[in-house]
């Protein structure tokens, strides 16, 4: 398992199937990671059934839905356990293109971290509603200006990490779960000396299935790049 793409799936019955065959399909011998937090439409179910197909489909079943953040955690940890050496985080609702994916392996060649940007040039968004796109597209400023980490877009989840990466940073002192987790990753690995390139992506509202978004998550957000800020100042970020 060279190359693993870890989904964090909670109720993508809708898009779990053409999304396995989207990125099995792929000429990169991609593994796929399922995390699904006991989704009650049963898009597990389906992925169990590819695991009698394919030996590329990995699931790992959580109790019931306790956050992207612990998700992704876990599946870091099954990738670093199984030996992969590429990992990628990428959502399971076709906002991230599979056809992408080869876009990241080629520019991982000289860096540790690839991050699909939706705001390198100019705004890549198609479909969200306004207020949507002004609350991400704020969120960035605003963790770009606290953080002070050079980024376009630090809140995209769609990004390969090299193993070393992973293994350079204390996994279990992350403690975010919305989508300050992707900012609080990216500032842990920035901050330990490991480069990071943006690429430009198309980043589609999904096509079926609903938003996890919440206010809760947002207020997340808006805490922890000043815990981040004050952590690093006072060097206790390891
Ligand atoms: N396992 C797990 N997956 C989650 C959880 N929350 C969101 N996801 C998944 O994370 C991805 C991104 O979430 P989504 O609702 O599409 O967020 P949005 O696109 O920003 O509105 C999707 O694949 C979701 O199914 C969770 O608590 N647990
Ligand atoms: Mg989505």
């Amino acid at each position: 398992m060279e190359k693993l793409v870890i989904v964090p799936t909670y109720n993508e019955l809708e898009n779990i199937e053409e999304l396995l065959t989207r990125v099995l399909g792929l000429p990169y011998d991609l593994h796929i990671l399922i995390v699904d937090d006991n989704s009650p439409d049963g898009t597990a179910s389906v992925v169990k059934e590819w695991q009698k197909k394919t030996d590329r489909v990995h699931l790992l079943q959580r109790p019931g839905k306790m956050g992207l953040g612990s998700a992704y955690r876990d599946g870091f940890r099954y990738a670093l356990a199984n030996g992969a050496e590429y990992i990628f985080e990428m959502d399971a609702d076709f906002s991230h293109d599979p056809d992408a994916l080869g876009q990241f392996l080629e520019n991982i060649t000289d860096v540790d971290i690839v991050l699909g940007s939706r705001y390198l040039h100019g705004v890549t968004v198609v479909n969200w509603p306004l207020s949507r796109l002004i609350l991400s597209y704020s969120a960035n400023m605003y963790s770009r200006i606290i953080t002070g980490m050079p980024l376009a877009d630090a809140t995209g989840g769609f990004k390969c990490f090299r193993r070393r990466a992973l293994e350079g940073i204390r996994l279990d002192r992350v403690k975010s779960e919305g989508y300050s987790f992707q900012i609080e990753m990216s500032f842990r690995c920035w901050k330990r000396g490991f480069k990071i390139k943006e690429i430009p992506i198309i980043f589609v509202d999904r096509r079926a299935g609903v938003s996890k978004m919440s206010r809760k998550i947002i207020w997340e957000a808006a805490g922890m790049v000043w815990r981040m800020r004050f952590l690093d100042l006072l060097g206790q970020l390891e």
